[in-house]
């Protein structure tokens, strides 16, 4: 082992597009994430098709998960991805409105922060199934908060939600 390692964290990664070619779009962001300094990817889902959460008025989503060991701390791998989305021509218009690319940090080691740039694990996690069947696929057992993934996905309704 060397001395990066033991410096090294488990994270878990969201993402979503929903303009464009999305499929696309994930694979550049997982790949721009793969080539970031101190992120190393070790999981990916597959993607998945989601109908549009919150504002619904809006295209459906291509949704996936990534697990990745990495070096750098919590924030600046919110810093990172923001920086990846920042890059990939996302320009940030409505909340939950439609975008290029989403990555969102949902979990870091089991640590929980919040503070006024991040929290963790991400806020809505347990209650979004585009986030969770993603998720499930490549960490049932993860523990999240209080319970894990497999069991907060069982009180959410997937439906819509198909594997692509
Ligand atoms: N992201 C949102 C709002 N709504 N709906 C789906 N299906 N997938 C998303 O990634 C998503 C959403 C804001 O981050
Ligand atoms: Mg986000
Ligand atoms: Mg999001």
């Amino acid at each position: 082992m060397t001395a990066a390692d033991t410096l090294a964290h488990a994270a878990y990664l969201g993402l979503g597009s929903n303009l464009g070619d999305k499929a696309a779009t994930l694979a550049d962001a997982v790949a721009r994430l793969a080539a970031t300094p101190g992120i190393r990817v070790v999981a990916r889902s597959s993607n998945y098709r989601t109908p549009p959460w919150g504002d619904t008025d809006q295209d459906w989503f291509l949704n996936a998960a990534i697990g990745v060991v990495t070096t750098l701390t919590p924030h600046a791998l919110l810093e990172a991805g923001l920086a990846i989305e920042t890059a990939m021509g996302r320009v940030r218009e409505r909340r939950w409105g439609p975008r290029v690319i989403d990555i969102d940090v949902l979990s870091y080691a089991g640590a929980a922060i919040s503070d006024e740039r991040l929290v963790l694990p991400h806020r809505f996690v347990r209650e979004r199934a585009f986030v969770l069947v993603p998720l499930a696929e490549i960490a049932p057992d993860l523990r999240i908060g209080p319970e894990t993934v497999t069991e907060a996905l069982a009180k959410l309704d997937p439906t819509g939600i198909e594997r692509v």
